[in-house]
């Protein structure tokens, strides 16, 4: 597979992630069905019709672990092209607390780590290389070539 055109690049759909981070902890996920079942992730999803990345980020959240985000701000984006020709782009927003109960659903079970603990090698193989980029605060762009759940090649730059 050879790298995208990321200029030209069209994603097929868009998704989000949103990461809580509170008194030097990262509210996870344990994702149990969709597209990266079984890793450790933010909550997110897909963004659907007429709806902002925003408001898809907070419903999400809501509809996979209970909470509403507060304080949400955007730390980047990240752009996913697969070798099956599936492009997926991605708003990643940080959340300064969360109100409501946290609940395990069918979707995912929620977990709290410390940020100098992250489970990386449980999470997407993209991950360890944009969130120190998030927990400083760097707002950025990352750009991946995956196979299935295989990284291929890799980026990061300032948004
Ligand atoms: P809905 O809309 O509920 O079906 P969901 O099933 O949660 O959404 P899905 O399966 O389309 O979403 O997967 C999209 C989610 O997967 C997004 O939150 C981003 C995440 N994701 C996909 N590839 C990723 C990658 N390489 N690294 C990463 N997150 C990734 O950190």
């Amino acid at each position: 597979m050879t790298e995208p055109d990321w200029a030209a690049w069209k994603p097929t759909e868009r998704a989000t992630l949103c990461f809580v981070i509170q008194d030097g902890r990262m509210l996870l996920i344990r994702k149990k069905l969709g597209l990266g079942a079984g890793k450790v992730n933010g909550p997110g999803g897909r963004i659907e019709p007429g709806e902002s990345a925003l408001e898809a980020a907070l419903r999400e959240t809501q509809e996979e672990i209970g909470v509403t985000p507060t304080g949400v701000s955007q730390a980047g984006e990240l752009l996913f092209q697969f070798a099956d020709g599936y492009a997926l782009h991605c708003s990643v927003f940080t959340a300064e607390g969360a109100e409501g109960n946290l609940v395990e659903t069918d979707e995912a079970a929620p977990f709290w780590v410390q940020t100098s603990a992250i489970p990386y090698a449980d999470m997407w193989a993209d991950d360890e290389h944009w969130m120190p980029w998030m927990l400083a605060k760097r707002l950025f762009r990352g750009l991946f070539c995956f196979d299935g759940d295989r990284m291929l090649s890799g980026r990061v730059e300032p948004l």
